[in-house]
This record gives C-alpha cells, sequence and structure tokens, in this order.
C-alpha cells in the first residue's frame, strides 16, 4: 500500500507535529511515500536540495502512483490545494483530516466535495481508530 500524505509546508509549518504523528501511525498501514512533509527539519522553505520544478514533478509522480491520499488539511496551503484538485482528477481515494479545535473553517470547496472522505477530529487521539476504519475499507 503507497501513501501518499500531504500537508502545508509553504502555507505554514504550524501543523508540523501533528502531521509527523499522523504518518508515524500512516506507517502501520504502509509505505508512506512523502515521510518528509513531518520532518521538523523542513522549513517552510521545503527541501532546498532539489529544484522547484524537481519537486513538483516528484510528488505529481508520488500521487499517480499511491494507492489512496491522506491530506492533513487544517492549515491552508495552496500546494496542498493543488494536490487535493489533482487527486480527484486521477480518481485516487482521498482522505482528508481537518482539526476542528484549530478556530479555521475548512474550505468549502473541499469540505462540499463528495468525493472526499472528511474526518473532523479535535485531538490527536482520535486518530487511530479514524485510520482503522479508513484502511478496513481500503481492503474490503
Ligand atoms: O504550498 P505548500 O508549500 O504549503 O504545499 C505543500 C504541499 O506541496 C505538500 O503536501 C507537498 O507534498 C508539496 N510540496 C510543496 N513544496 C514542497 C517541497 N519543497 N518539498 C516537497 N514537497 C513539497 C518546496 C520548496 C523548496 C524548493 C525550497
Amino acid at each position: 500500500m503507497k501513501i501518499y500524505f500531504a500537508g502545508s509546508i509553504r502555507g505554514g509549518r504550524d501543523d508540523k507535529d501533528n502531521y509527523k504523528k499522523i504518518i508515524d501511525q500512516l506507517k502501520e498501514y504502509g509505505v508512506v511515500l512523502t515521510e518528509h512533509i513531518g520532518l521538523a527539519s523542513l522549513s517552510d522553505e521545503g527541501q532546498v536540495q532539489f529544484t522547484e520544478e524537481q519537486i513538483y514533478t516528484q510528488d505529481v509522480n508520488w500521487i499517480k502512483e499511491s494507492d489512496i491520499v491522506v491530506v492533513e488539511a487544517t492549515q491552508p496551503s495552496l500546494g496542498v490545494g493543488y494536490e487535493l484538485g489533482l487527486s480527484e482528477a486521477l480518481g485516487k481515494r482521498v482522505v482528508c483530516f481537518f482539526n476542528t479545535s484549530s478556530g479555521k473553517s475548512l474550505s468549502a470547496m473541499v469540505r462540499g466535495n463528495n468525493n472526499y472522505e472528511i474526518h473532523d477530529y479535535q485531538g490527536l487521539d482520535e486518530i487511530p481508530n479514524i485510520l482503522e476504519n479508513i484502511f478496513k475499507k481500503q481492503s474490503d
């Protein structure tokens, strides 16, 4: 199972600890192609050893080869929005997490899209059960 995890980089790194914790749990279900998203050392400058074009091409290829796209969408990010649209266009299963205790509000272009499986949560302790249900469906 190849999992593409998406989370904000230049949109802001406030939620990076949450990304890491979700990625660590996702690893129980498959290979996370984008483990770097949770790295504390990844600043909002991103992976500077690659050109922008290399990053774009790599990410698009990883989305294409993924079995499921898991998005933490609490922190608004242009890149994550693009990845959401691309994943839908490619017919990928897209699962979206949103932290309702953040005081933010998820874009209607995401929440209103029935092709996305939206999972609101208030605390990270809720994530294991949600993931179990998500991947139970995947194996059905
Ligand atoms: O617009 P954002 O930077 O917040 O977009 C974040 C999303 O786009 C993530 O889900 C990533 O998969 C992807 N992404 C955006 N930038 C990068 C990156 N470095 N490295 C890896 N994935 C990325 C970007 C900047 C660097 C050349 C200095």
